[in-house]
Parts: structure tokens; C-alpha cells; sequence
């Protein structure tokens, strides 16, 4: 006898839909949370400043149309509190709590063949055991700090942003270093520099920014987009990020200069980084396409920051648009225009050293009165890594993907028998709206579950050869775009020692979910299934 039928690991976006989903369909479940409170990566990046890249609308649960039609958000780009009442909210509504439990963090789960199914052992010493895994432990979730000499020295507080403190920091009259400037850095920066006596921003590499356009939701227009919410749902669903984006369908390379620059401007005006990105075809195919984007992009900057030494500083050069997360904005390049605020090039002078005061770079010292580090995740395998998953043979995961990820359909990888990834490698979650992502993916689970049950079939796992039939479409459809071509967290160029791989679907999430719901309809093709016959 097993004690659940599925335990899963985590509960932000992932886990509390999973929960919802695989309760409803009868099965027994328990999902274990590390945190003291659900919402995943909402729960822990509570840095100010922290907001969403994906509207509100886009980015909340489809799957029911009260809560849809009943939930009001107030901005156009919801803030981490109100992305976490949301999630309260939901877990409060649809009574989830009892299936969750906080404070316990999954240490290890191991595959037991004898008796077909996963034993799970967490932090507070207990294990259960279950028929299914399910990781929804998200894609962002290890954090990493640089290993900096002499960090342990500094006489001052230092932070990461995914584990803020929840009582707050005072900054006020403090002499502040941030690294890092990727989306995380971007948002904290003008925060910082709001209140501190100085602001030293570390910056490694440039990143592109559009603006936000952040507004409240007006009634009218929330009235307007709820009246048709489940038409705009299934177009979501059959677009290609998971929301409806209208472009021109032509490549910018055969339209005429004017008009690009018009679209551009229209689009920049407008905010937010699908609808501007999406303007024409070839922008994330052809160099020569995406050139043309990052250079209107160069002179907004040099347009907004007065020190044109700065400004040029600020301007992303040497890799393309778009293939590191584009950043969304409307204070930072502003922001460096404060008498306060200082861009510290660590490119060309790289940080040597931290010391009691401060930060010693190759070219100067930094006397600093607290560090903040925004230098992001070890993502997509991370958090999966720090569980110690063993499948069938006892076969680690780490060791299984020791040359890159692999999972068939980015939901299940073999060796590894009844154990799902929610959004895992080989899905195009964090290239979509990753809500509607998950929900797909919790639901193909979900009906999966079901379906093999109903068949009395006990296990599944893919089959080697269709893992990796599906990897290479995966990194076919990346090799024809300009996403593999920066070192960023999607080829886990960011953590020392990662194998570079490209392991994101970029084929779209329409094209995506009509893959797996016909791999379902072919009763689970490329998958291995057994048990039938002691039905
Ligand atoms: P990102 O996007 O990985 O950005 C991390 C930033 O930290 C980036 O500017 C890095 O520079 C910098 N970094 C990382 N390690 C170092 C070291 N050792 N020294 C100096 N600078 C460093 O993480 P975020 O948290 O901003 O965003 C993650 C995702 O969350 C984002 O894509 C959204 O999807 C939400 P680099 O570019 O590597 O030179």
C-alpha cells in the first residue's frame, strides 16, 4: 500500500494548481512546500520592486471562470503582494490547505521497482510514498551567489534577492553595491536609489529594457476584457507565447525605415516586451533583423540617460535582443541620472574581492554599507538537482543529465518512471506565459493519471529513443533562432561548470500543446507503459 497516490513538490503557480487539479480528479495528494507560506518564486523574490513581465490578465489561472470573472487585479503588471494574495486566495477558495504542507522541504525521492512506486523523504526527517512524482518545484527557484573572496569578510548585511527579507531593509542613508542586471536588478535598482545615500550599480553586461507602461486597470477596460475572458483564454492557448500578440506578419527587413521606426515607437509607447518583440517575423531569426530592434533600443537609451558615457555603458552590445530574458522598465536607464546612482563597469575591471568596507574591483574601491546581489538562478535543473532523485536502478538524475537535461515533451524523462516535471526542460515554459503553461502541463498529467489508471496500467516513462527524438526537435527549432547565441540562464551559461544546452521549446505553445494532446490521443506514444496485465 502506498500512502498518496501523488506527491508534489512545491507550491507556487505549479504546485497549488496540481494540487486543485489532481484532488479533483479523485487522487489522494499531499504537496510539500520549503517556505513558510505558498507561492513558489512570489513567496521568496520579495524584493521591492518585484513585478511581473506578463500582464495580469495573461498572467492568473484560466482554468475557472468564477475565479476569473471574481478576481480583480489593480494593475496592468501585478506586484509581488498582489500576485501572493492571488494565490492565498485561490488556496483559501478551492480549499487546498489541508494537501499542503508548509515548512518541509524535499530532500530526496527514490524509485522503488518492487513495489512501483516513489518514496520521499523530506527536511523534518519523515518520508511517504506515493505512485506518482510530481516536480513543481518551478523553473527559477535556485538562487546562486558569486563566489566572491572575502565575502564573508564584509562588515555589512549582504542579500540575494530571492531570499529578502520579509520585515523589509532600510537603505536610508546607505552607501548600497547591486549586482547584477537582469530583470531582477533592473526592478530593485530605482528602489534603492529612492532612498540610499548611494547607489554603485555592478553591472556585467547590459541588458536590453522596454518600458512597462504600469498603469492601474481601469473598470471600463477590466469590464471590457472580462465580457470575453474565455474567447481571449483559447486564443492564448493556441498563440505562440501563451497571450494573443498582434504583429505585422511581415519581417522588418522588407518593410520601409519610416514605418519600422513608427511601429517601434507606437509599440514602445504602448510597454511590455511580447507585444514589442512580436512586431515583425524575423526579429529573434535573423542578426540582421534583430540589429535593427537593438539599435532603436541603443538610442532610446542615449536618448533618456544625460552622461553619454554612461548611456553607451547602458547600451547592450554582443548579443542579441531578446536571447537573455528582455528586462522591463520605466525608472532604470532614468534612474542613472540621479547625482546618487553609479554605473560600475565590471566587464572591463571585473570584481577582485570584497573586504569589511566594501568591494575591490580590478580598477577602484567601493566603500559600501550593504551588498544586494541580484545575480539570479541556477535554472530549469536547479531546484530538480537539489533533491537527491534516484529512479529506476537507483540511477541519480544528475548523473542521467549529466550532459544537459533530457525529458520527453519537457514533462517526464526516462529512467525515471512515473515521476512528471511540471514545466521542466524540453517544455516552452519560460518562453511563454508560464501560467498557462502550467496549467497544460497539470492537466496532461492530471489526465494521464487518470487514463492509466482507467487501463490499470501502474507505470510509465518515455522511451529513450523518443526522448531523444524530442530533444533534438528541441534543439533544432532553437538552432534556427537567435536564442542559444547569449550566455544566459537559457543555455546555463550563468553557473560555473553547467553544460551549455539550449533546453527551452521554442516552437511555440499552440503548436506544443497540439503535440502532447496528440501523444495522449495516441494513447501515450512515446511512452512505456506497464502493469496492464496484473490489472
Ligand atoms: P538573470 O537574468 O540571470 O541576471 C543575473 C544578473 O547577475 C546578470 O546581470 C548577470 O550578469 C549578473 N551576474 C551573475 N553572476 C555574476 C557574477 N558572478 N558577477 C557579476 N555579475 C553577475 O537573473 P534575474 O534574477 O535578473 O532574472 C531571472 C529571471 O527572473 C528573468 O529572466 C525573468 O524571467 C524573471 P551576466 O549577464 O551573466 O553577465
Amino acid at each position: 500500500m502506498v500512502d498518496l497516490d501523488v506527491v508534489v513538490v512545491g507550491a507556487g503557480f505549479s504546485g497549488v494548481y496540481a494540487v486543485h487539479a489532481f484532488r479533483s480528479a479523485g487522487l489522494t495528494v499531499r504537496a510539500f512546500e520549503a517556505g513558510d507560506g505558498i507561492g513558489g518564486t512570489w513567496f521568496w523574490n520579495c524584493y521591492p520592486g518585484a513585478r511581473c513581465d506578463v500582464e495580469s490578465k495573461d498572467y492568473s489561472y484560466s482554468f475557472s471562470a468564477e475565479l476569473e470573472q471574481q478576481w480583480s487585479w489593480s494593475e496592468r503588471y501585478p506586484a509581488q503582494p498582489e500576485i501572493l494574495r492571488y494565490l492565498n486566495h485561490v488556496a483559501d477558495r478551492f480549499e487546498l490547505w489541508p494537501c499542503i504542507q508548509l515548512n518541509t522541504r524535499v530532500t530526496g525521492a527514490s524509485w522503488d521497482a518492487s513495489t512501483q512506486s516513489w518514496t520521499v523523504a523530506t527536511s523534518d526527517g519523515g518520508s511517504v510514498t506515493a505512485r506518482y512524482f510530481v516536480s513543481a518545484a518551478g523553473c527559477l527557484s535556485e538562487f546562486q551567489v558569486p563566489d566572491l573572496p572575502g565575502l564573508d569578510s564584509f562588515a555589512g548585511p549582504w542579500y540575494h534577492t530571492s531570499r529578502w527579507p520579509k520585515e523589509g531593509v532600510d537603505f536610508a542613508g546607505k552607501r548600497v553595491g547591486l549586482v547584477g542586471t537582469g530583470s531582477t536588478g533592473i526592478q530593485l535598482a530605482p528602489e534603492i536609489a529612492a532612498v540610499a545615500e548611494q547607489l554603485y550599480v555592478f553591472q556585467r553586461t547590459a541588458s536590453f529594457a522596454v518600458p512597462n507602461r504600469n498603469r492601474p486597470w481601469e473598470e471600463a477596460e477590466e469590464v471590457a476584457f472580462k465580457s470575453r475572458y474565455r474567447e481571449y483564454r483559447d486564443e492564448a492557448r493556441r498563440s505562440f507565447l501563451g497571450v494573443p500578440i498582434t504583429g505585422t506578419g511581415r519581417p522588418v527587413l522588407s518593410e520601409p525605415r519610416e514605418d519600422v521606426q513608427r511601429l517601434f515607437t507606437e509599440r514602445w509607447q504602448a510597454g511590455g516586451g511580447m507585444p514589442f518583440l512580436g512586431a515583425y517575423t524575423d526579429l529573434l531569426v535573423s542578426q540582421e533583423a534583430n540589429d535593427v530592434v537593438a539599435e532603436f533600443m541603443r538610442d532610446r537609451i542615449r536618448e533618456t540617460v544625460l552622461d553619454q558615457d554612461v548611456a553607451e555603458l547602458l547600451c547592450p552590445r554582443g548579443y542579441p535582443v531578446g536571447a537573455k530574458r528582455l528586462c522591463q522598465s520605466d525608472e532604470y536607464y532614468a534612474m542613472f541620472n540621479q547625482p546618487n546612482v553609479s554605473l560600475v563597469d565590471i566587464r572591463s575591471a571585473p570584481i577582485e574581492s570584497v573586504y569589511p568596507g566594501g568591494v575591490k574591483t580590478a580598477a577602484d574601491s567601493y566603500e559600501l554599507d550593504a551588498l544586494v546581489f541580484a545575480t539570479g538562478f541556477d535554472a530549469l535543473t536547479g531546484a530538480l538537482f537539489a533533491m537527491d532523485i534516484r529512479g529506476a536502478s537507483g540511477l541519480p538524475l544528475r548523473s542521467a543529465w549529466a550532459t544537459g537535461a533530457q525529458a520527453y515533451l519537457g514533462v517526464a524523462a526516462a529512467g525515471f518512471p512515473n515521476m512528471f516535471i511540471i514545466t521542466g526542460p524540453g517544455s516552452p515554459a519560460v518562453f511563454s506565459n508560464v501560467v498557462l503553461s502550467i496549467e497544460q502541463h497539470v492537466e496532461w498529467v492530471r489526465d494521464c493519471i487518470v487514463w492509466l489508471r482507467s487501463q490499470g496500467y501502474t507505470t510509465i516513462e518515455p522511451a529513450a529513443d523518443a526522448q531523444s527524438a524530442w530533444m533534438s526537435h528541441v534543439s533544432e527549432v532553437a538552432g534556427a533562432t537567435l536564442f542559444p547565441r547569449a550566455d544566459s540562464w537559457y543555455v546555463g551559461a550563468n553557473i560555473p561548470g553547467k553544460p551549455r544546452v539550449f533546453t527551452s521549446y521554442v516552437g511555440g505553445c499552440g503548436p506544443y500543446r497540439a503535440k502532447c494532446d496528440q501523444v495522449a490521443a495516441a494513447g501515450y506514444e512515446g511512452f512505456v507503459l506497464g502493469g496492464a496485465a496484473e490489472s
